[in-house]
């Protein structure tokens, strides 16, 4: 496959995640993962829901590749569920779990839409979280594996890949604040998963490229942190959650080294780590969902404290903030020397939406989509290299903690009958890549 180039056609998709979508967990030898251990625990989720129907997309893709294809989008970002291939995170390959991927991809390529696979959003087999989970090094080798499995069973059809999905998640949501599966709460435990999910990243993407001529990068989620004041210490406080929300994941990956935040806090690198992990990217994924604003403080971490919103919020209480996506595509523009394609893998919103008289109406993620790509396009126009814009979701589903209080997708999803009713958001982004692709076409 050539290397995408400046000139490549722009991709306009849409993003899902297996668990929050797929639903089917006990079907096909599906193994547990640490989201449905994580989802029994009382309290954890707020509407004490979990991902075991979630929107059925394991039975329903048709509809949902249907909808893609009606949208106009020319790619579709998901994530395969390595519990579904590997029931015990390592050993045989369940063929019954990998063809459901077969199917979809299939699918896909039929209605012309690329797919772009994540190999790892957040649903680790659980197997191998009683054995440490991220905490081990062998959780990292056997993501490697999965990677080859997965590459070697889809490579002739799928050739984008992303091997992790928002690290930083995963790391310190799932091992420091303890809000997301395992739900640890402990620096050592965060720094340490952190470390051997980079190395995961980079074994599993020299194991894809192994196996055919293909593109693979990651996916970080990224915020640009501006201080609230002028000050100098809020200035320094700024930078020291610049380095702990975007440092830790881009240093080792762009630099090979990690920022010195967390003091004496260790962190388990072997020799050739670094090295592995710093070696080049084919793309960055960025997910992008609001700014950040930090005055100093005389405690927490970071000594920092984080401002709320002004303005217009979404129903997270996330500040609309477009103009610190234009800020940090031209960063990392220069982070990157501009060599690595940036592709804006996830943006989009949560509101209040309600289905009224059989639609609809959502005029807040409208605009939010709006001006986010306005700013992706101003920030092209400015030099960024950005390959393609993936709006997050296609469809509401399973917000994590947060369980179903949370719509975020384009299309509605009644969850009591599973009905499908594409909001004035859909309309409204199917109109927009018609018009993009009208005028690409000049
Ligand atoms: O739903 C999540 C997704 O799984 C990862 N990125 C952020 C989204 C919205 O919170």
């Amino acid at each position: 496959m050539p290397a995408p180039n400046r000139n490549a056609p722009f991709h306009f998709g849409v993003a899902t995640s297996s668990y929050q979508i797929e639903g089917a967990v006990h079907q096909d030898g599906r193994g547990p993962s640490i989201w449905d251990r994580f989802c029994q625990e009382p309290g954890r989720i707020i509407d004490g829901s979990d991902g075991s129907v979630a929107c059925d997309h394991y039975h329903r893709y048709p509809e949902d590749v249907a909808l893609m294809r009606e949208l106009g989008v020319s790619a579709y970002r998901f994530s395969v569920a390595w519990p579904r291939l590997f029931p015990e995170g390592r050993g045989k390959l369940n063929r019954a779990g990998l063809a459901f991927y077969d199917r979809l991809i299939d699918a896909l390529l039929e209605a012309q839409i690329t797919p772009f696979a994540t190999l790892y959003h957040w649903d680790l087999p659980l197997a191998l979280q009683e054995r440490g989970g991220w905490l081990r090094r062998e959780t990292a080798l056997a993501f490697a594996d999965y990677a080859a499995a997965v590459a070697g069973a889809l490579g002739d059809r799928l050739r984008w890949y992303s091997t992790l999905n928002e690290p930083w998640v995963s790391a310190f949501v799932g091992h420091l604040t303890g809000e997301h599966a395992p739900g640890t709460q402990n620096l050592a435990a965060a720094v340490s998963a952190a470390h051997h999910l980079l190395l995961g990243h980079a074994l599993a993407k020299q194991a894809v490229k192994a196996q055919g001529d293909h593109q693979v990068g990651i996916v970080l989620n990224l915020s640009t942190v501006y201080p609230g004041t002028e000050r100098p210490e809020d200035q320094a406080a700024a930078q020291r959650v610049d380095a702990y929300h975007n440092g830790w994941f881009l240093d080792p990956l762009l630099r090979g080294s990690y920022p010195k935040i967390f003091g004496e806090t260790p962190i388990p690198i072997q020799d050739g780590d670094l090295e592995e992990i710093q070696k080049p990217l084919d793309f960055l994924g960025v997910n992008y969902y609001r700014k950040t604003v930090v005055t100093a403080s005389e405690s927490g971490l970071l000594r920092a404290r984080y401002l709320p919103g002004v303005g217009e919020v979404t129903q997270m209480n996330w500040e609309v903030s477009p103009e610190g996506l234009y800020d940090l595509l031209l960063r990392l523009g220069q982070e990157t020397g501009g060599k690595i394609p940036l592709y804006i893998t996830e943006n989009g919103a949560a509101y209040h939406d309600e289905l009224v008289g059989g639609r609809v109406d959502d005029p807040g993620r409208v605009h939010f989509l709006q001006v986010h790509l306005d700013a992706v396009q101003r920030a092209r126009r400015d030099g960024a290299w950005v390959g393609g814009y993936f709006a997050w979701s296609l469809m509401d589903n399973f917000e994590w903690a947060y369980g179903y209080s949370r719509r975020f997708g384009i299309v509605y999803v009644d969850y009591a009958t599973q009905k499908r009713v594409p909001k004035s958001s859909y309309a409204w982004y199917q109109r927009y890549i018609a018009e993009q692709r009208r005028l690409e076409a000049r």
